[in-house]
């Protein structure tokens, strides 16, 4: 989609034509229109987040800007989606942070294994100063951070065999997200991780390319990841937030009253996003084991381990990112903490 008031024409797509025959507005009719991608199916509670945007934006605009949504990577992976924005052909996407890191460094420090003790913590630090922060040091990158959405902690599956200790770990291959500090943690476990797009993954899994992947307990269910996975374990080993970007060429063609509008609906479907996900998240792990899944379930003992193994990774991204910065965050995190 080109920038500003005429993008209308050429948006006019019809795979996602399920979701245009639920709004009562047109693209035809719209002054700006928002192509969202995102990398997750449409059974995901990300998705759901992502119509209630469309919804909220649509109604309050009385159809003046209207909402595209497609879903699956059908725009592409999260790094080509974030370089859309840059570029402008693309006005929204909500990744994972991990990939963020491939543009803004700062964004490392999220993916510290065992970092948040819970997710009230993670929202308390990425609702306050840091979390604020790290949404407008995006700006130099082309792209505007509108609000934290929320994957959850992420779990490990595999095809080979039940983990439930750190050594167990050892031999396995892993995909990860694009991601540095995934790849160095997963290393020092004596894992062999292998970064790739989400949207090849499955494939990655079914054609034994990948013995293993990490994610919430709501990707794996819906992604149907059971197929192709024996064995679930409850790591808990990193809090993945979603962060919600928005082209910065196309939010500077806004006026400032949709300006502020789409920032507050990404931020309200951002709140029932959150709802829907935790709710998921603790729904399905009865499903997974439903579908033939071995829960191996990992103990706070074995987790300090992998903690113990890992924390020198943490130690030295930390040591690389701006010292100010990592002080004032890991403050944050404490202050959160005792709350
Ligand atoms: O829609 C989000 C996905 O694109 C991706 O960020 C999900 O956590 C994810 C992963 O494992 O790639």
């Amino acid at each position: 989609a080109d920038n500003g008031a005429n993008n209308t024409e050429e948006n006019v797509s019809d795979n996602n034509e399920a979701d245009a025959a639920n709004s009562e507005y047109s693209s035809g009719d719209a002054s700006y229109v928002i192509e969202a991608g995102i990398g997750l199916n449409n059974q995901h509670p990300q998705y759901e987040g992502l119509l209630r945007f469309k919804e909220i934006v649509e109604e309050e605009t009385d159809g003046d800007v209207y909402v595209e949504t497609y879903h699956s990577s059908q725009l592409g992976d999260d790094r080509e989606m974030m370089e859309a924005l840059q570029l402008g052909s693309q006005e929204v996407t909500i990744p994972s942070t991990a990939p963020v890191t491939n543009f803004v460094d700062e964004y490392a420090i999220l993916d510290f294994p065992f970092l948040f003790a819970n997710e009230e913590v993670a929202m308390e630090v990425l609702n306050g100063e840091m979390g604020d922060e790290l949404l407008d040091s995006l700006e130099d990158q082309e792209m505007v951070g509108l609000a934290w959405w929320e994957n959850g902690y992420r779990d490990l599956t595999n095809s080979t065999q039940p983990v439930e200790t750190a050594e167990d770990f050892q031999g396995l291959t892993i995909r990860t997200m694009e991601n540095e500090v995934h790849l160095e943690a997963f290393s020092e476990l004596g894992a062999n991780p292998t970064p790739m797009a989400f949207g090849e993954l499955f494939t990655g899994m079914q054609q034994g390319t990948v013995d293993g992947q990490e994610n919430p307990l709501a990707t794996i269910y819906l992604e149907g990841f059971y197929e192709v996975q024996d064995y679930y374990s409850d790591t808990n080993h990193v809090y993945s937030p979603f962060v919600f970007l928005m082209s910065k060429s196309f939010y500077d063609s806004l006026p400032d009253d949709y300006q502020e509008l789409v920032g507050d609906a990404a931020q309200e479907a951002g709140e029932f996003q959150i709802e829907q996900n935790r709710a998921q998240n603790e729904e399905m792990l009865e499903s997974l084991i439903d579908e033939g899944m071995e829960h191996s379930e990992v103990t706070d003992e074995a987790r300090e381990e992998m903690a113990e193994i890992v924390q020198p990774v943490n130690d030295q991204f930390a040591e690389q990112l701006d010292q100010d910065f990592v002080e004032r965050f890991f403050q944050a995190v404490e202050d959160a903490e005792e709350m």
